[in-house]
């Protein structure tokens, strides 16, 4: 039982470990006992890049390394053991870039075939949002049709990834001095695919051979993640299925229901998504699931694709990242529909101990083994009620063994930037004044952005549970997305309640007079890009400083295991933000380029990494960070905005 308690803190998931047991399914779980990490390529000391190698340069253990050791610790071309990991640094930056970049050109696509009228079942929702971003990019307005106006922008962002010289357009959202250090540095991503493609050529075998060299265009690519591809998935998203506005909602395998058709939606792009949960509640789909001995059709959401559809429609969450193949092992899922990004591979090994139906959904992503419905903007209805029905016809195959945990927690999300915005100001005067009033006044200490994946080789949530209790505590107000915002939407922390319960006095008031819980729910992964705008906001609002860099704030990924959470961070970090990541750092092979991420960033960027896997220890660590901040601002003594009276103006005078 100790042993079964270093898995998960959470108990439906300890539940459901047991079960598998039980039934003979192998999960990730048991593969993170049996599967131990390559200890050289963990400290990122291995270069495959060419066929002379794999080369192995590892760090001597438990000594120093002499200078002499460290002359010769070289693969075979002679590459050091600083280019070697700054390679694999980097290359992580750039797959990340490029999964969120890609995910948002096929936001991009669905949004020019809706505006052509192409995309039966999708439509332009926020309108608001829409002649926004036509200001933002210098689309005319005037008296044009909404579609006219959503097709201008398509071309006029799709082009922000052909482009080869200039600027990506979002860069102007920054604050003014933050686009300057940009500059400065020579890190503004001129056109999102180039810095990928360049990022991976100065990573093939003996181009770029500088680390610093390497880390600056890493840093570029990232910009054109947080600031590029993840800035324009949020956007288009917002527009076309609604901007996310506070909405309640479930959470855990305990949304699963017994009597009826399982469906989970997971992954990261949301169309798919959007479309099941219409279609799987038209009255046909509902009597043909009865027809079948189903009393509904659940439709329950998994990883961030889950993130989306909860925050725009109160979908149920079934779990984050680790409880995958748990879903399955309840024995009450008819289907789970994959589209990008997160998905393993075992999902399909597990669906055979049980009857659940693998569905791939997009061409980008198969699974060997899997069954493949293939869904794009020209057949969604089509495809996502095939899909449906192909759920239905499953339920009668379940074979008995059905086990669903009696747990799920009750949260509130749809944290958007327009909400926090609404929410602080009100509807006629939105506006993020009353947050940088009570950050200088102290109620609120800073804000934090805890963000990331659970990792197997850590207690699942745990770390984010840990480290988000310890902020909040302290008085720091805490923004969350993809799987860290759904291990604390378990644990209970992101309801309004949860404030005097868990926050310290400070922020418990502000929560409790604002109606918001101590940890806000901004969405999925590509809306890390949410916090980069709630930041500048914070910035623009004045009293805090010139730029990203002079807020009382911090961020972290205590469970992070995806290369996309790399890219994430480093953008963050290149926008001026202190960043900590936990479990485990992929560049301690190479103490010299450590020391580069973790101090001399901070003098080009105003941001740097850390490394710390004790969870609390590093909430310590973005705390001491933030009250020397507050000191630089000059609000670290408390203070109270007084009105002042006339006998108290005139002992002034
Ligand atoms: Fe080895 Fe150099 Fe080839 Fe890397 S590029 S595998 S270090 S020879
Ligand atoms: S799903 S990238 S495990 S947060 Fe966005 Fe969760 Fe990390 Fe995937």
């Amino acid at each position: 039982m100790a042993e079964a308690a270093k898995k998960s803190i959470d108990q439906a998931t300890l539940e459901m470990i047991e079960k598998a047991a039980k039934d003979g399914c192998n999960i990730v779980f048991d593969r993170a006992e049996t599967m131990k990490p390559c200890p050289i390529g963990a400290e990122g000391s291995c270069c495959r890049i060419c066929s002379m190698g794999p080369c192995r340069v590892p760090l001597p253990k438990g000594r120093e390394e002499t200078p002499e050791e460290k002359r010769k610790r070289r693969g075979v071309c002679g590459a050091t053991a600083e280019t070697i990991s700054a390679r694999n640094f980097v290359r992580m930056i750039a797959a990340g870039t490029a999964a969120h970049a890609d995910h948002g050109r096929t936001m991009l696509e669905l949004f020019k075939a809706t505006a052509e009228g192409k995309a039966e079942g999708f439509a332009i929702k926020d309108e608001q949002k829409l002649l926004q971003l036509a200001m933002d990019l210098g689309v005319k307005i005037g008296e044009r049709a909404n579609n006219e106006i959503a097709l201008d922008i398509s071309n006029v962002l799709m082009e922000q990834y052909r482009q080869q010289e200039g600027e990506l357009i979002f860069l102007k959202r920054a604050p003014l001095k933050r686009q300057e250090i940009w500059r400065r540095e020579g890190v503004a991503p001129r056109g999102i695919d180039r810095e990928v493609v360049e990022m991976m050529h100065r990573t093939h075998m003996g181009v770029d051979q500088d680390y610093e060299s390497l880390l600056q265009q890493g840093a570029r690519t990232s910009l054109a993640d947080g600031w590029g591809g993840s800035m324009i998935g949020t956007d288009i998203q917002d527009i076309l299925f609604g901007a996310p506005a506070p909405v309640a909602g479930q959470i855990n395998l305990g949304v699963l229901k017994a009597d009826q058709v399982n469906i989970i939606v997971h992954g990261h792009e949301p169309q798919l998504a959007e479309m099941l949960a219409v279609v799987s509640q038209e009255p046909e789909m509902l009597k043909y699931a009865e027809s079948k001995g189903a009393k509904g059709i659940n439709l329950a959401g998994m990883c961030c694709t889950a993130n989306e559809v909860l925050m725009r429609h109160g979908l149920p969450i079934a779990g984050n990242f680790l409880q995958q193949e748990l879903a399955i092992v309840t024995g009450a899922l008819e289907a789970m529909v994959v589209d990008v990004q997160c998905i393993m591979q075992a999902i399909e090994e597990a669906a055979k101990c049980y009857h659940t139906r693998i569905l791939t959904t997009n061409p980008r992503a198969h699974i060997r083994g899997a069954e493949h419905v293939e869904f794009d903007e020209h057949n969604a209805v089509e495809a996502a009620r095939k899909i449906v029905r192909m759920a239905i016809d499953n339920f009668p195959n379940r074979k008995g063994n059905v086990q669903i945990p009696d747990i799920k927690t009750d949260l509130v999300a749809g944290f958007s930037h327009e909400t926090i915005n609404y929410l602080m100001g009100g509807m006629f005067r939105a506006s993020y004044r009353p947050l940088n009033d009570n950050i200088i006044n102290g109620r609120i200490r800073g804000v934090a952005g805890v963000v990331g994946c659970n990792n197997a080789r850590t207690t699942h949530d745990e770390a984010h549970l840990l480290m988000v209790k310890e902020l909040i505590k302290n008085d720091v107000l805490v923004l969350q997305t993809g799987c860290a915002a759904m291990a604390l939407a378990k644990a209970g922390l992101m309801v309004p309640e949860a404030a005097s319960k868990y926050a310290g006095a400070g922020l418990a008031e502000v929560c409790e007079t604002v109606g918001i819980p101590p940890v806000l729910h901004m969405g999925a992964c590509v809306d890390n890009s949410r916090i980069l705008v709630a930041a500048t906001a914070m910035v623009k609002e004045g009293g805090l400083g010139d730029d990203i860099s002079d807020l009382p704030a911090a961020g972290a990924a205590p469970e992070w295991m995806s290369e996309k959470a790399i890219a994430i961070g480093q953008y963050f970090v290149a926008s001026g933000v202190y960043t900590v990541f936990g479990t485990t750092w992929p560049t301690t092979g190479s103490p010299e380029l450590s020391e580069f991420l973790f101090k001399d960033m901070e003098t080009k960027y105003g941001g740097k990494w850390a490394f710390e896997p004790d969870p609390v220890k590093a909430a310590q660590m973005m705390i001491a960070h933030i009250d020397a901040k507050r000191k630089a601002l000059g609000i670290d003594k408390s203070r109270e905005r007084v009105l002042y009276d006339m006998a108290m103006r005139r002992e002034l005078g």
